[in-house]
C-alpha cells in the first residue's frame, strides 16, 4: 500500500470517519494520457452510449437522452451554482454522478478521466497551439478538434470582446462530430445543434498554467481556496476554471456557454481536473479539510451569508440531495472514487505535447 494511502487511512481512523462506508474498491481516476488506447475507446464509447439512453429529467429544457439530462440539469441551476461556496462541491457531485451513470447505465468499467491542461500549456508563449495538438483532441482516440469553419461573433454574442478566436462552427471529427452527436437542450422542440468549439490559444495557455494551479492549491482555508479557484468574472486575471471553458469553448463554442457547457464531453474532463485540484488541496490537511467549507450562498456576495457543512445541494432527478460535508469525502456514503497515484506532473517550462512518458501500455 502506498504511503499516502496508509496515512489517509490512519487519518480516517483518528478522525472517526466511518470505515464501514459503502465505498469499496473506488474507481481510480487517471489523466487521459495514463489510459491505454483501449481504455480511451471504452470511455468514449460509454459517453456515446449515454447519448442513446433515455432522458431521466422528463424532458427538462427539451433534453432527449441521458447525456442531455446532465446538460439540462446544469443549465437549470446555472444562476445558483457558480461564484458560490458550493461551486466546487456541486460540480464534484455532478461529475461523480456522470461517472456513476457511465458505469451503471453503460457498463463502463473505468473511472472518470481528467485532462490536466497544465501538462500542455506553454508557460512562456500564450499564442502556442501545442496545447491543442495533444491526444485529448485526437480524432480516433480523443474528443475531436476545433469547430469549423471560423464564424464571426456579434457584439451581443461576445460581451467580453474576447480576441484570438479560431473557430465557432461544428466539430468535424472524432466521436462527437456533426451528424453523429446532437444537442437538443435549450433548442426549440424537435431541433438540435451540433457540438461547437472555438479555441482561444491565449486563454488556454495563460489560464491553465501549473503556477496558477499551485496558487489555488496553496490557499490556507476552504473559503480562500474556493475564491482562488473561480477568481473574478473577468478576463483581466487568469482563473483555472475559465481555462478549459473559454480556451476550448471560446465565444461560440459549447464549452464556453455557462449554461450549456456540459454539452461538450470535455466538460467532465475539465471539471474532473478541477476536482483533482480540490482533492489535492484536501490531502494537505485531510482531518481539517474533510470538514471545512465556506464562501457565499448568493453568487459573488462575499459579505453575505456563507454555506455551512449541512448546506444541501441538489442535482435534480439525476440523484438524491447531498450535504456539502458528505461531498467533501470522496470515499464516503455518497461518493466513491479515488485519484490514481502517481499523478503526471507538469514540467516547469510547460508542455509535454502528447509525450507523457508515463509507461502506459498503448494497446
Ligand atoms: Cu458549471
Amino acid at each position: 500500500m502506498h504511503v499516502t494511502k496508509l496515512l489517509s487511512l490512519a487519518v480516517l481512523l483518528l478522525t472517526g470517519e466511518s470505515l464501514a462506508s459503502q465505498c469499496k474498491n473506488p474507481p481510480q481516476r487517471k489523466e487521459w494520457r495514463q489510459l491505454s488506447k483501449s481504455e480511451r475507446a471504452d470511455y468514449l464509447n460509454a459517453v456515446t452510449c449515454l447519448a442513446h439512453k433515455p432522458d431521466v429529467t422528463g424532458g427538462l429544457q427539451n433534453a432527449t437522452n441521458l447525456y442531455q439530462s446532465f446538460e439540462a440539469t446544469h443549465s437549470e441551476q446555472t444562476p445558483s451554482i457558480h461564484w458560490v461556496g458550493h461551486f466546487a462541491l456541486w460540480h464534484r457531485y455532478f461529475t461523480a454522478t456522470y461517472e456513476r451513470y457511465l458505469r451503471e447505465a453503460c457498463g463502463y468499467k473505468g473511472a472518470q478521466p481528467y485532462w490536466n491542461w497544465a501538462l500542455d500549456a506553454s508557460a512562456t508563449d500564450n499564442s502556442s497551439m501545442a496545447i491543442f495538438e495533444t491526444e485529448i483532441f485526437d480524432s480516433d482516440y480523443g474528443f475531436g478538434g476545433n469547430g469549423k469553419p471560423f464564424l464571426p461573433a456579434t457584439a451581443a454574442e461576445n460581451p467580453f470582446n474576447l480576441t484570438g478566436r479560431t473557430g465557432g462552427g461544428c466539430v468535424q471529427d472524432g466521436p462527437f462530430r456533426e451528424g453523429k452527436f446532437f444537442l437538443n437542450v435549450g433548442q426549440p422542440k424537435g431541433e438540435s445543434d451540433c457540438l461547437r468549439r472555438d479555441w482561444i490559444p491565449w486563454i488556454m495557455n495563460y489560464f491553465a498554467r501549473q503556477s496558477i494551479i499551485d496558487h489555488v492549491e496553496s490557499q490556507p482555508d476552504y473559503t480562500s481556496f474556493a475564491r482562488a479557484l473561480e477568481n473574478i468574472p473577468s478576463f483581466t486575471q487568469p482563473n483555472i476554471h475559465g481555462s478549459g471553458h473559454f480556451g476550448v469553448g471560446g465565444v461560440l463554442g459549447t464549452l464556453g456557454n455557462s449554461a450549456h457547457s456540459p454539452g461538450d464531453p470535455l466538460f467532465y474532463m475539465h471539471h474532473c481536473n478541477l476536482d483533482r485540484v480540490l482533492w489535492n488541496w484536501q490531502q494537505k490537511d485531510l482531518p481539517l479539510r474533510l470538514h471545512q467549507v465556506g464562501g457565499p450562498i448568493v453568487p459573488l456576495d462575499y459579505s453575505g451569508q456563507n454555506v455551512t457543512l449541512d448546506f444541501e445541494i441538489n442535482i435534480g432527478k439525476l440523484a438524491g440531495n447531498a450535504t456539502l460535508e458528505q461531498l467533501l469525502n470522496t470515499q464516503g456514503d455518497v461518493l466513491c472514487y479515488d485519484y490514481f497515484s502517481p499523478q503526471l506532473a507538469a514540467p516547469q517550462d510547460g508542455g509535454i505535447h502528447g509525450k507523457p512518458g508515463c509507461g502506459c501500455d498503448d494497446k
